[in-house]
């Protein structure tokens, strides 16, 4: 048997190719991404970048409901954005197997809440798997097919951030082939109408029980026993917890879950009454505690361990150090573990086309209602002049509200990327429109979805399996949505961002502009421009240029009125110009034209 090592997100692909799956539909999100990356790589799988997690979702469903085996993917946010078909498919079951996979990220490597997802199985009544390393999210996932098909119901995959992103080995199997089911006609079963949903709820209802039972017999629900001092302790786990806590506490007893939702309540009671204490050890929210509890069993948990962040192995250690288990050696490990990585904020590239439009909007002072992409870090300094961020399409809709509540002095603006725009952002715009609110739009078109590493969306010629598509033109969009004022902008071109800005704000109505530039990442075209060099002798040190938050730009030794002179680097300039544009003494030239 080949062994391979892998990403949790690629072992989580390869087991949905061994299983047979034939569509992949998702909306691209760290720490998720990877997974309809590495499917779109196999043959016999269509794998597609859909407009948003709720569309992937559907297309995944509807594949499954017409017989075959699907797939889709989404990070935490992205699951509230589908948790509208992903409740109702649990009620209408699926014919071939649907398996839904939802990445979390406690810690908030780059999401934007800690949200728990094991809650939506509690609330769809989806089973849940979650895996702890590479090879259970291969494992489990070409098992979620089989149970999915056999329950007649969509199995999700719970990863955690860290669970998708380490790499351990894989022993990976063979493809199985399955052939496609016939999908019949189901009214009674597939259209959610009260008559017909009522007998299905019930049908739910004794599904989960039938769940429950097969998690109560299962090999996913595994006893570990422990060995020495703390052998009578028990910690019952899953997932990214159970690794730190294996590491944290070795010699302990372990329950360790593999399904959880529904959860095996009489396997966690038996295994209850063998140990002296019993530990839950679950990152962020008291999700198994609260049911074992709730079952008459006690158990410690979040009083030691935090409900904030990823758990560490050291975490955990603390934790139990703190619960008074005799293990000095995990408190002495603090500073280690919180010295050992320099932070690295982000920053908007150099050369990035948000970067004009970010500038001109510091410069009027405006109040910005910003949405979810590489714009986003114009929050931060030396730009930071963004009001809100909130979710993906809020921008719009933000702002129409913000303009009711009576708007701000200087102005105010939505800001939203083309991948976002057509994600979610089109509804808002249309509202505002209909409900006749002036309210100011810039749409960041740079061609692509950056921030999660550059997938393709519809303004795109190209669909994620290379097939020649139409880009949709985003100003024929709005002109449709009934906008009557838009503006298309180099945002290489300060003055022009600048009069752009202004001549949409003074508009009476809604207002739209765009840009029209491309990352500079996708394709890259470090260089094409040429770069630009100061000549330190004009330099008078006004700091203008460094106000663009650059990381190109650099200062230098020199000093001229108690401030730095400023350099640019040769080997990362693009060549967007920005910084010659806003240099008064015209110290910054292109190389070799001065
Ligand atoms: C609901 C949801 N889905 C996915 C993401 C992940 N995500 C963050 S930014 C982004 C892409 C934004 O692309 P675009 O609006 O074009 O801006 P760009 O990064 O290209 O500037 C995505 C997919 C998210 N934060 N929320």
């Amino acid at each position: 048997m080949e062994t391979v090592l892998m990403l949790g997100n690629e072992a989580v692909a390869r087991g949905a190719w061994e299983a047979g799956v034939q569509v992949a539909a998702a909306y691209p999100g760290t720490p998720s991404t990877e997974i309809v990356t590495n499917l779109a790589r196999y043959d016999g799988v269509y794998a597609e970048w859909s407009t948003n997690e709720k569309v992937g979702y559907e297309v995944a469903l509807g594949a499954a409901m017409g017989g075959v085996r699907a797939l889709t993917a989404m990070k935490s946010a992205g699951a509230s954005v589908a948790a509208d078909p992903l409740i109702s498919s649990v009620y209408t079951g699926i014919c071939g197997g649907l398996v839904v996979i939802v990445a979390g990220d406690p810690g908030m490597s780059s999401g934007m809440t800690e949200q728990d997802d094991r809650y939506f199985g509690r609330i769809s009544s989806m089973p849940m798997l979650e895996p702890a390393d590479s090879q259970e999210c291969h494992d489990f996932t070409r098992l979620a097919f089989d149970l999915s098909e056999t329950y007649d119901v969509p199995v999700m995959v719970r990863l955690s951030i860290q669970t998708a992103h380490q790499k351990s080995i894989v022993r990976v199997g063979e493809q199985v082939e399955v052939a496609r089911k016939d999908p019949g006609r189901h009214t009674d079963k597939y259209c959610l109408l009260p008559r017909f949903s009522r007998p299905l709820h019930a049908g739910l209802l004794e599904r989960v029980a039938r769940l429950r039972e097969y998690a109560e017999a299962s090999p996913l629900t595994r006893v570990e026993p422990g060995t020495g001092a703390f052998a009578r302790i028990g910690v019952i786990t899953s997932g990214a917890a159970y690794i730190s806590a294996r590491e944290a506490l070795p010699g302990a007893t372990y329950l360790k879950l593999g399904m959880v939702h529904p959860l095996p309540l009489e396997a966690i009671r038996r295994f209850a009454a063998t140990v002296e204490r019993l530990f839950v050890v679950e990152e962020l929210e008291p999700y198994l505690e609260e049911q074992i509890l709730a079952a008459g069993v006690p158990v410690e948990g979040k009083q030691w361990f935090s409900q904030l962040g990823e758990l560490t192995p050291v975490r955990v250690g603390r934790g139990f150090f703190a619960a008074g288990l005799d293990l000095p050696r995990w408190a002495e490990q603090k500073a280690a573990e919180d010295d050992s990585v320099i932070p690295r904020p982000p920053v908007l590239c150099t050369g990035c086309p948000h970067r004009g439009m970010a500038t001109a909007m510091r410069k009027l002072d405006l109040d910005v209602h910003g949405d979810i992409g590489c714009y986003d870090l114009t929050s931060l300094p030396p730009v930071s002049h963004m009001h809100s961020a909130v979710e993906m399409g809020a921008s719009i809709p933000m702002e129409q509200g913000f303009t009711r509540a009576g708007g701000s002095k200087k102005g105010s603006l939505a800001v939203i990327g083309d991948s976002t725009f057509l994600h979610s952002g089109l509804t808002g715009l249309l509202n505002a429109v209909h409900q006749r609110t002036s309210v100011t739009v810039l749409i960041q078109d740079n061609s692509i979805t950056a921030m999660t590493g550059g997938q393709t969306n519809p303004v795109n010629e190209k669909t994620l399996a290379g097939v020649a598509t139409k880009p949709v033109d985003l100003a024929a969009i709005c002109k449709a949505l009934g906008v009557e004022h838009i503006k298309i902008v180099d945002p290489y071109d300060y003055a022009a961002c600048l009069a752009a800005l202004k001549a949409g704000l003074a508009y009476d109505g809604p207002a739209v502009i765009i840009t029209n530039r491309p990352c500079v990442l996708f394709p890259s075209k470090l260089g094409a421009d040429g770069v630009y060099e100061v000549d330190e002798a004009l330099c008078n040190a006004c700091q203008q240029c460094m106000k663009l938050g650059c990381p190109s730009l650099h200062h230098t030794e020199a000093v001229f009125k108690k401030r730095h002179k400023v350099e640019i680097d040769a080997s990362t300039c693009t060549g967007c110009s920005l910084c010659a544009q806003l240099c008064k003494p015209g110290a910054i030239t292109k190389a070799g034209d001065a």
